[in-house]
């Protein structure tokens, strides 16, 4: 421990000095900021007025996260993300609901298999997590027809209008997830707090306009279904759509989804107009963001998600989203908190098989960067209750605001209610800008003007970075006059306010605490930083110190962590909404929970470590025994109360098999048929179609021209009685094409022949224009023709896709998850397929022939419990010929697309619980050559994503095996 530096008048600091709001608890503190509030006279757990919502009756940040259970088809893997999202400090999640797939008939509604939502509300629940439900009818969310069932394709009638036929049609769905989302309100003891009715109905194809006929219809069908939360709706911007509801709010979307340009941001592209567009349309209910962006979506030869994840990644979180502070947001929600899979064929074409998102949460269900940062702003909105009504005091005039210097912003965010504390919001005026610039704030205090820092020096922002400085804060029983280095979190525990400060590594920065009697001086009892301290005349200390490495300090009745910005990362703040005994430990990959016995006796705690870590427990000091992961903890006290412990991490050897050394069996699948020519009349929106033509020449044709629907990356491949004549293989941009494919030779008048076409279906268009009607975008053919024989005429088509079409065989998986290749319908990608006479043969030696090929193998895997080691599925081939694709299925289920020459995913995670992490595992690839020479796949093999201890246990998702399927052919 290194003496203090002290400037100034320490001795003062020992005096006896009374401070005016000396005295003020918590609770006392909270009773302030509660007023009268407005709600629904549905009921009144959850209300709100013009600053927050408050539930119970006490007023509560929403810091939501978005994820939706469809894209991750394992109940038990649930309650991890739920975890991982609470211990950010986040207290909601939202989520929409896919119609489609619950629908997938019309009249015929089920939650079966994958798509039960009571595994997602029970875990939402236990995770202490507030949910936002978002049921659609319309949701868009890059999912096939923007989560429309597929038959809705041929309902004539505008859609997303009040047209009967249209209404009619999801009256039915709308009841069915009304009941279920109204019996798990949190007015039923359940997490849901709010329920959007549609989603951005902001756009209309022109004549029409905003139908509020529609608008009143849908929210009073919610309502009779049950639903007494608030209703609410996100305006894609806040241009004034569907304020009819309670809260209305809006999306933002500030650096759009061109990853392929992470760090391109628009100078300008904060969008700090929000703040007026909400006191223009909604200035009695809350900011509210239901989408700000968390990440991007990525298309189908996009620049992959790494790229997204940079676009928006830790910079990103610490600019644009604590921009939202400035703004006085309360409910904030990010799309996407952890984006999952478009297994299955549940996308729509403008997205491949991850939904990763570059989200703080990775599909693998991994944590990035931008997770802690994201943890260090909800953590501090969460402890920080002034900040839920606070008004922007600056909103048009930021630049050069409260620093004189032009080259920053600084927004003010003032507690209008306790009329004491404010929020400083400093950014470059250029967001884009990756300069240093130094600057003083002059800011008005309790105490008068304050020119910080105080004791020389000055603050600087460093590149790409924003920070949000607090002036009049408190902190349990401690007055913080102000601070420069940000509040990461705060705890009382057991009388002593225990406050987390944060810098960047080597920064300077203030924290001046408002003197009460029996003040000792500031003592560094842990880290060698040292601290420089003024006293202000008025009776107020400043602490003037550097943020590199941890130094904590006890000062009066409060303990300081003086860290850097990863030492911050480490904390983890853990109670629950209600608890009064909070606890905080640091150090860990992810703690997840702390619980304290009645008496205090016991500390229960759980957690991820990827290395052995070093943790320092903070805790009432009657704890004498620490449980961890379900192992007792052996701790030591420190010189001032906390508990360290050494946890050295556990993470067992776990062998992959080397899926290329395995017996591999194949079988061709043989283009067969049963049964005009959109495939959705006929009730095929998934996966591959087969389309055949008979038709007898009359002419001398002398090909076949045909154009066809499928979406972007579509392919489609024809042939000629069995001679194959080509291939579209596919790009990027066309949804359609159109081509003459040349016959080997002129066919003979009178000949009888047939033409199969196999064509990919991408997933249908999204509605994101209300009445365009764009979801109905067909696939199929749209036009042909016989060049050189105008005569020779077409006189049957038959078409077919997955088996059953819409009463789909399958009820585990669900409607989407099988496409229309022979395979698929005869069952071969399901586990328990009898492949015995099939010939040896591995997708890695592939065909010499363009067609169809399906490939089975089993393995066992033997995984440990105790770890969370996620795995996928990785091909390196070439992106260039010969072009093909092929679909990646696990016990059943489809988790992976690959298109080879469009990409860019390589790698498909496939979760744990759809792999059997403790037995036999049935592993499938189809794959479709579309060029003369055949296709394989260079290699394939498993691979594990991370290897992290964890407490996660995950029963399997039910992946039933292959029985006899009546009418397969
Ligand atoms: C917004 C949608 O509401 C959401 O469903 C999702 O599609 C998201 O975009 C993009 O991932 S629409 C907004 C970009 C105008």
């Amino acid at each position: 421990m290194k003496p203090l530096i002290l400037r100034g008048f320490f001795t003062l600091l020992l005096l006896q000095i009374l401070e005016a709001s000396s005295g003020w608890s918590v609770a006392g503190w909270r009773q302030s900021h509660l007023r009268v509030n407005k709600h629904s006279s549905r009921q009144d757990i959850v209300t709100y007025d013009e600053y927050s919502l408050l539930i119970h009756g006490e007023r509560v940040m929403i810091f939501s996260g978005e994820w939706h259970p469809y894209r991750l088809p394992v109940a038990d893997l649930y309650l991890d993300v739920f975890q991982k999202i609470r211990s950010m400090g986040f207290t909601a999640v939202s989520f929409y609901v896919f119609w489609g797939l619950l629908e997938p008939k019309r009249g015929e509604i089920s939650f079966e298999g994958i798509r039960d939502l009571q595994p997602f509300f029970d875990a939402a629940k236990e995770a202490d997590i507030y949910l936002i439900a978002r049921p659609g009818p319309y949701i868009n969310a890059e999912t096939t027809a923007g989560g429309f069932p597929g038959w809705g394709t041929t309902v004539p009638g505008l859609w997303r209008t009040s047209n009967q036929t249209y209404v009619d049609a999801y009256s039915g769905y709308i009841k069915a997830i009304g009941k279920v989302l109204a019996d798990n309100e949190i007015t039923k003891g359940g997490p849901i707090i709010l329920v959007q009715s549609e989603n951005e109905y902001t756009s209309f194809e022109e004549p029409y306009t905003e139908d509020f006929e529609y608008e009143k219809i849908l929210m009073q069908q919610l309502i009779d279904a049950g639903i007494t939360v608030p209703i609410i709706h996100n305006d894609a911007s806040p241009s004034g759509h569907y304020t009819s509801v309670d809260i209305w709010g809006y999306d933002s979307y500030p650096v759009k989804f061109d990853c392929s340009h992470p760090t391109h941001w628009d100078p300008s592209s904060i969008q700090e107009y929000l703040w007026d567009s909400h006191m223009k349309h909604a200035p009695k209910v809350p900011n509210a963001i239901y989408e700000y962006q968390g990440g991007s979506y990525d298309g189908w030869g996009g620049s992959g998600y790494d790229t997204c994840l940079e676009l928006t990644g830790a910079e990103f979180t610490r600019i644009f989203t604590r921009s939202e502070v400035g703004m006085s947001a309360t409910i904030l929600n990010l799309y996407m908190i952890f984006g999952g899979t478009n297994w299955g064929n549940l996308g729509h074409p403008g997205v491949y098989t991850s939904y990763d998102y570059g989200a703080a949460i990775g599909e693998d269900r991994t944590l990035r960067e931008k997770y802690y940062e994201l943890k260090l702003l909800a953590n501090f909105l969460a402890v920080s209750p002034a900040y839920y009504t606070t008004r922007p005091q600056n909103p048009d005039s930021l630049v050069g605001a409260f620093t004189g210097n032009a080259a920053l912003k600084v927004a003010q965010a003032l507690d209008v209610v306790g009329n004491k504390t404010s929020f400083y919001v400093i950014r470059h005026s250029d967001i884009s800008s990756t300069a240093t610039d130094t600057y003083k704030l002059t800011l008005p205090t309790s105490f008068g003007n304050l020119t910080i820092p105080s004791i020389g020096d000055s603050l600087k922002l460093q590149g790409r970075d924003s920070k949000v400085h607090v002036v009049d804060y408190e902190a349990g029983s401690t007055s913080l006059l102000y601070s420069t280095g940000e509040i990461a979190t705060w705890a009382t525990v057991e009388g002593k306010d225990v406050i987390v400060l944060y810098g960047n590594s080597g920064e300077v920065h203030e924290t001046a605490f408002k003197l009460k009697s029996n003040t000792a001086g500031p003592k560094v009892v842990s880290g060698d930083g040292t601290i420089k301290a003024k006293l202000l005349h008025q009776g107020a200390v400043v602490l003037q110190y550097t943020t590199t490495g941890q130094t904590v300090v006890q000062f009066g009745s409060a303990i300081l962590y003086i860290v850097d910005r990863t030492g911050a990362f480490q904390f983890w703040a853990l109670s629950k909404h209600d608890s009064k005994t909070p606890v905080i430990v640091k150090g860990g990959h992810l703690m997840r929970t702390g619980i304290l016995n009645d008496d205090a006796s016991q500390l229960t705690i759980s957690g991820d470590f990827n290395s052995t870590a070093i943790l320092e427990i903070i805790a009432p000091a009657s704890v004498s025994k620490v449980v961890l992961n379900g192992a007792d903890l052996s701790v030591t006290k420190t010189s001032y109360g906390t508990l360290t412990a050494t946890k050295e991490v556990n993470l067992p050897r776990a062998e992959l098999p080397n899926l290329t050394g395995l017996n591999w069996k194949t079988a061709d699948t043989k283009p067969a048929m049963g049964v005009v020519l959109y495939a959705g009349d006929y009730g095929y929106h998934t996966g591959n179609i087969l389309w055949r033509a008979y038709f007898s020449s009359s002419g001398s044709a002398m090909g076949f021209q045909i154009w066809i629907n499928g979406g972007s990356a579509f392919a489609y491949s024809i042939w000629l009685d069995s001679t194959f004549i080509g291939s579209w293989e596919g790009d990027a941009t066309h949804a359609g094409y159109d081509a003459v494919w040349p016959f080997p030779s002129k066919l003979s008048t009178g000949s009888k022949h047939i033409l199969t076409i196999l064509q990919d279906h991408m997933g249908y268009e999204e509605d994101w224009t209300a009445a365009s009607e764009e979801f109905k975008s067909t696939r199929g053919p749209v036009t042909y023709s016989f060049p050189g024989s105008d005569e020779t005429k077409i006189d049957t088509w038959k078409v077919t896709g997955n088996l059953g079409g819409e009463s789909y065989v399958d009820k585990a998986r669900g409607p989407l998850n099988e496409g229309g290749l022979y395979g698929e319908r005869q069952g071969w990608h399901l586990p328990g397929f009898d492949d015995v006479s099939w010939a040896a043969g591995k997708p890695t030696d592939g065909v010499s022939a363009p067609g169809v090929a399906f490939y089975r193998t089993n393995f066992n895997l033997d995984i440990p419990s105790g770890v969370d080691y996620p795995l996928s599925i990785a091909v390196t081939n070439s992106t260039i010929n010969p072009h093909y694709r092929a679909q990646f299925y696990v016990n059943g289920y489809q988790f992976g697309k690959y298109v080879n020459h469009i990409g860019p995913q390589r790698v498909f995670h496939v979760p744990q619980g759809i792999f059997n992490y403790q037995g036999q595992n049935t592993l499938a690839v189809s794959l479709w050559a579309a060029k003369p020479g055949g296709a394989k796949l260079d290699s394939l093999q498993l691979q594990f994503n991370a290897q992290i201890e964890s407490p996660i246990t995950v029963q399997n998702t039910p992946a039933p095996a292959w029985s006899a399927r009546p009418g397969a052919y």
